[in-house]
């Protein structure tokens, strides 16, 4: 009686340790930045040589400081991988020396800057923005796609090299900490591409048609940049009307 009695609370003390070892890694692997200049060192300055930050995670955070007196201007590059969009820009925190200081956050597709920051021009950008400590919290996705002078978008953006520039606009040292937020790409409808409202045999034919490398093309589901199996797997998960 007395053996089984400690047996059932050892199996519950391991039982309650195993969960919250879960817990404490769950946690841990959530609560984790990509990148943090404190750990790694200093992002790049250079456009034509950003750091490449990896994540294996859909919110790739970044932790950074900026400097103007000191010339410290950060470019970083993430990539959005196949099956996902960048759908979010969040700035979780961002805090200034200077209370008046706009910070700059720009960015353009590719794995370099599509830009001088020395001679700074919007022309090469997707988009931009100039966050101050009110913004904490905010999404800025779809605002800085609306910035004047640059290409602009109105909608999530495809797979794909993408490359961040941060940076001061007056004497001030401030602390980022900037997300980029991916999202599975939705092929629900997408698979109807002949857009008849169902998915069916007619969008069979047209996909099987166009097999192979494809830039940019409706047949290309997951947007991995060629129509291949996967494309047809997906097609055929969602068949039916949409
Ligand atoms: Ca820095
Ligand atoms: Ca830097
Ligand atoms: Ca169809
Ligand atoms: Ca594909």
């Amino acid at each position: 009686m007395i053996i089984a009695f400690v047996a059932i609370r050892g199996i519950k003390f391991f039982v309650k340790c195993f969960l919250l070892s879960i817990l404490a890694f769950t946690c841990s692997a959530w609560s984790q930045s990509a990148y943090e200049e404190s750990i790694s060192g200093d992002l790049s300055d250079d456009a034509n040589a950003p750091t490449l930050v990896t994540s294996s995670q859909t919110t790739i955070t970044v932790a950074f400081t900026t400097d103007r007196e000191g010339l410290d201007r950060d470019i970083f590059t993430v990539e959005v991988p196949a099956g996902f969009e960048l759908s979010g820009i969040v700035l979780d925190d961002y805090n200034s020396n200077y209370p008046e200081n706009l910070g700059f956050v720009g960015f353009s597709s590719g794995s370099v800057l599509n830009a001088d920051p020395v001679l700074p021009t919007a022309a090469g950008l997707l988009g931009w923005y100039l966050p101050d400590e009110f913004d904490v919290g905010q999404d800025l996705f779809l605002e800085m796609g609306q910035a004047p002078g640059a290409i602009g978008y109105d909608e999530p953006l495809p797979s794909g090299f993408y490359t961040f520039w941060a940076q001061e606009t007056s004497d001030s040292n401030d602390e980022w900490v900037l997300s980029v937020v991916l999202s599975p790409v939705d092929v629900t409808c997408e698979a109807d591409v002949n857009g008849n409202g169902a998915v069916d045999f007619p969008d069979l034919i047209q996909l099987l048609s166009a097999f192979g490398p494809c830039a940019s093309c409706d047949e290309d589901l997951d947007e991995s940049g060629s129509v291949d199996f996967n494309d047809l797997i997906s097609m055929l998960s969602f068949w039916g009307p949409c």
